[in-house]
């Protein structure tokens, strides 16, 4: 397989200015017609010969301005039809047949249960008829598709529907007119039994929208959240970025089986079913707040990403690092703003910088790739979110507003860069981002050590930031970000005024107590005066930089932080470091062949937070939540992690920090608790995350408190509180009662599939030797199918991402079976086969006694001799 580089980009040679399709849909195949007008670039010096994009079709006819073209006159691969000579307009029409039926990659055209449905982003319309199927080509759809009547009432794609017709043969025809030109990766095509619930949007512009959401009929009780969080969204981006929606509809359809989580096609958003279907019984408070989140993202992409789109898929940060951006901020102003940061600075530094250290590391705005469909990356988003919202810090939120405003004006239309989106921001604010731009260009997580000087006497207080980062493939040697570091200093009695030295007193940061020191050169210096006690540094504040942090606290120091600096985020990060500070001493002690003895420090400091009844309970939660053994393989990657002392040192301090502090966890416990009928909001949510987190260090300290969670299981009215309870009961419990539980969960929710989704990956994480039988058990369940994504990520991906220390068996047996999957996967859905390779991506951040293990297995996939190009990209990188 051949990489595709930015470098190689070229504009298209055609355009294609209107696209007419007309679906016939059959049990057993579908005939697609397209009528495609296309017009000569005249800026293109190609020849005219015209390649379009086209896999597993059947060619059934070929005509140029209705003159059928003979055989050599064109050429098929399995790649696409390369037609000899065309004219510089012309209309080309192609007959293909396909089959959707067949088809278990979920790109294109497919079946999902009963309906068709597509998925076209990013190369997937080529599945679907010849195509030039690049996001710079765009063009007006005219979509016509027929059906059979009673199967299939309703028929959908992108814009308006224009025309219905029932035929004399049982079938109907609907055609749909979408006015806005767009990329064939915005196409989208459902037909099936649905059913709607309804609701309306009046515009800021005095447009009143119909809003519908399609499920199948037994799912119409599910989607009042996702319409609420609809409007909800359709008002905030008008009042924060003033974008208005820009037809009378909007339609979501839900479907069970999808790769992704939802699609922002025009108009027609389809979504992962586990992405927009939810009701207290069926779905944990963080299922309430992805569906929110995930219909804001999509919704917003018709802003960012559909009326500006990407150029190419190097791009691709382009509208989802701001996209992403955007739905964190509208999640952060539905919800707790800090609970949110915590969560999202969270999946960075836990797995963004994870990918940033790994084989397939890649900046933002990548440089080349063999498949697209590997680069729907953490970096490309989170990071690529937190690249746009350093630039809201650097500018400000007036400035930024103004870049935005530009940004759509000036490209509304158009397939564009990243560029310029920077170009856009810096004509708006006159801040000059030329260095800020690396962090689109250079891959990895750069370093940030501080370190500190108090002169006492001259009341000054100096910082000394160094900034490093490391290499990563094909980029050995890095130049200096510009790195926005939020900070403060913590006193005695509080943070302290800021006065930087060379800084007129009136300057913004000079009568406050927090400012945004600007990294730009290796190494600064950064003096503040008047300091009249040697502070505690509060640094990256609220995240304000995807960068490691490396400043010596002592525990006592942290122990301040924690307990009372001003930023959020800061106290929660204190507890953290705390946390892996004395988790480090009790893996010192195992290793020495002690006992290991808890800092009291940090127990105390814990149980004064959770008796705390001041502070904002899912906060106390977060700082008091353990990092998972993942993340702290991560860290240990560099000496080789060894996930049996990661596993005991972990262990031990849950349970010092249970028994230490139990009557603290048993009054949280009992405080808790929400007498309101269940509403997904930040109070109860809050209220919720920490009484369940109480249950869990209870069921650590005395097995008699598993009591506690089997009455909670009982009583349990929403799905949070009886999932809490059932995961407590089923690893902290006997067998007896685990399987109890485990049982009668089963009983009571199996006609409901996302429900027993949960259930599935609950279990994936389970202790003990039987966890892996236990899953490949689970495989052969009825509850289970190799064909559903989520069926996949919930028990597949959840035991080796989840279960650190039985994926990491010593005889290698976790990872054979994670290859075995993956080799299952790897023809019939390469995007989730790749996926799944992930954690054995790894494999050099373990001791070799694993890592080889692990290897092993990348070594058996790639010798497989019908690898997909997304697993061989993986592996074969894996393995340099
Ligand atoms: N564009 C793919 C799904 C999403 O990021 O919204
Ligand atoms: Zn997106």
């Amino acid at each position: 397989p051949r990489a595709t580089f930015l470098q190689e980009y070229q504009p298209p040679a055609y355009f294609i200015e209107r696209t007419e399709l007309a679906f016939d849909l059959y049990e057993d195949y579908t005939t697609v017609l397209a009528n495609l007008h296309c017009l000569r670039n005249a800026d293109s010096t190609a020849d005219n010969s015209l390649f379009l994009h086209g896999e597993e079709l059947e060619l059934q006819s070929l005509a140029i301005d209705g003159r059928p073209l003979a055989e050599d006159e064109y050429q098929i691969s399995d790649k696409g039809l390369l037609i000899h000579r065309v004219p510089e307009q012309f209309e080309l029409s192609i007959g293909t047949r396909i089959l959707p039926q067949d088809n278990a990659s979920l790109e294109g055209l497919y079946k999902s249960n009963k309906m068709f449905c597509t998925q076209c982003e990013a190369e997937g319309f080529r599945k679907i008829t010849y195509y030039l199927d690049r996001p710079d080509v765009m063009s007006e759809f005219t979509v016509t598709i027929e059906a059979e009547q009673a199967r299939y009432p309703v028929l959908l794609s992108n814009g308006n529907a224009i025309h219905e017709e029932s035929l004399a043969n049982g079938r109907h025809r609907v055609r749909w007119h979408d006015p806005h030109p767009k990329p064939s990766y915005l196409f989208a095509l459902v037909a099936g039994d649905l059913h709607y619930i309804e609701d309306h949007f009046h515009t800021m512009g005095g447009r009143e929208v119909c809003l519908r959401i399609f499920v199948e009929a037994k799912d119409l009780g599910k989607c009042q959240h996702a319409m609420d969080s609809l409007k909800k969204s359709m008002r905030w981006d008008e009042e924060v970025y003033g974008r208005e929606y820009d037809l009378d509809i909007f339609n979501i359809v839900a479907v069970d089986d999808f790769n992704m989580g939802a699609m922002e096609n025009k108009s027609l958003n389809i979504f992962n079913s586990s992405c927009v279907l939810c009701s207290p019984e069926t779905t944990t408070d963080a299922g309430f707040q992805t569906v929110e989140a995930i219909v804001a993202h999509e919704y917003f992409h018709n802003w960012s990403g559909n009326r500006v789109t990407c150029r190419d898929w190097f791009q691709l940060s382009l509208k989802e690092g701001f996209t992403v951006f955007r739905d964190a901020e509208f999640s952060a102003d539905m919800g707790s703003r800090t609970v949110k940061r915590v969560a999202d600075a969270t999946v960075l530094r836990s797995h963004q910088f994870a990918e940033d250290a790994g084989p397939m590391a890649h900046p933002v705005r990548p440089e080349s790739f063999i498949e697209i469909s590997n680069f729907y990356t953490l970096t490309v988003y989170e990071k690529g979110a937190e690249v746009v919202r350093m630039i809201h810090t650097l500018l400000g939120a007036e400035a930024f507003r103004r870049g935005s405003d530009l940004y759509f004006e000036r490209h509304d239309g158009q397939a564009v860069t990243c560029e310029d989106f920077v170009r856009a921001m810096e004509d708006a604010s006159g801040v000059d981002l030329t260095q800020f731009r690396r962090w689109y260009s250079q891959a990895g997580t750069p370093l940030v050590t501080v370190r500190d000087d108090y002169d006492a006497e001259a009341e000054r207080y100096t910082l000394t930031v160094t900034q490093s980062c490391p290499p990563t493939p094909g980029q050995p040697h890095k130049e200096p970000m510009l790195i926005p570091l939020a900070m403060g200093l913590l006193g005695e009695a509080g943070n302290l005024p800021l006065k930087l030295a060379g800084q007129a007193p009136d300057a913004e940061t000079a009568d406050n107590t927090s400012t945004v020191l600007l990294l730009s050169e290796p190494e600064q210096h950064f003096v503040f005066e008047q300091v009249r006690e040697r502070p505690v540094p509060s640094l990256l504040r609220g995240f304000s930089a995807p960068v490691r942090l490396d400043y010596n606290y002592s525990r006592a120091e942290l122990c301040a932080l924690m307990s009372r600096d001003d930023d959020g985020f800061v106290r929660w990060d204190a507890a953290q470091q705390l946390a892996l500070s004395v988790l480090d001493e009790i893996q010192q002690q195992l290793t020495d062949g002690q006992e290991p003895s808890v800092d009291p420090l940090y127990l105390d400091a814990c149980a004064s937070l959770l008796a705390d009844t001041s502070l904002d309970p899912a906060l106390v939660a977060e700082m008091l939540r353990l990092p998972t053994e993942s993340y702290l393989a991560e860290l240990a990657a560099a000496e080789g992690a060894d996930v049996e002392l990661i596993h005991r040192a972990r262990e031990a301090l849950e349970t010092a920090l249970a028994q230490h502090a139990e009557s603290q966890w048993l009054d949280a416990y009992r405080r808790s608790v929400v007498n309101a009928p269940y509403a997904p909001v930040a109070e109860q949510i809050a209220a919720r995350s920490l009484r369940n987190l109480s249950l869990y260090y209870l069921a650590c300290a005395k097995a008699q408190h598993i009591g506690l969670a089997q009455a909670q299981y009982a009583a349990a009215t929403n799905m949070t509180d009886r999932l809490a309870a059932l995961r407590v009961i089923s690893q902290r419990g006997t067998q007896q009662q685990s399987d109890e539980a485990l049982d009668s969960f089963y009983r009571d929710w199996q006609h409901d599939s996302l429900v027993i989704n949960q259930w599935l990956q609950l279990q994936s994480a389970m202790p003990g030797e039987g966890a892996l039988a236990r899953v490949r058990s689970l495989m052969d369940h009825e509850a289970f199918d190799l064909r559903n994504p989520n069926k996949v990520r919930a028990l597949v991906a959840g035991f080796s991402n989840n279960n650190s220390l039985q994926f990491h068996r010593p005889d290698g047996a976790g990872y054979a079976f994670l290859a075995e999957v993956i080799e299952q996967l790897n023809t019939r859905n390469p995007q989730i086969a790749s996926r799944l390779l992930n954690p054995l991506t790894r494999w050099r951040n373990y001791r070799p006694d694993r890592g080889e293990l692990m290897k092993a297995q990348l070594e058996r996939l790639a010798a497989l001799p019908d690898l997909s190009v997304d697993v061989y990209e993986v592996v074969s990188k894996s393995l340099q």
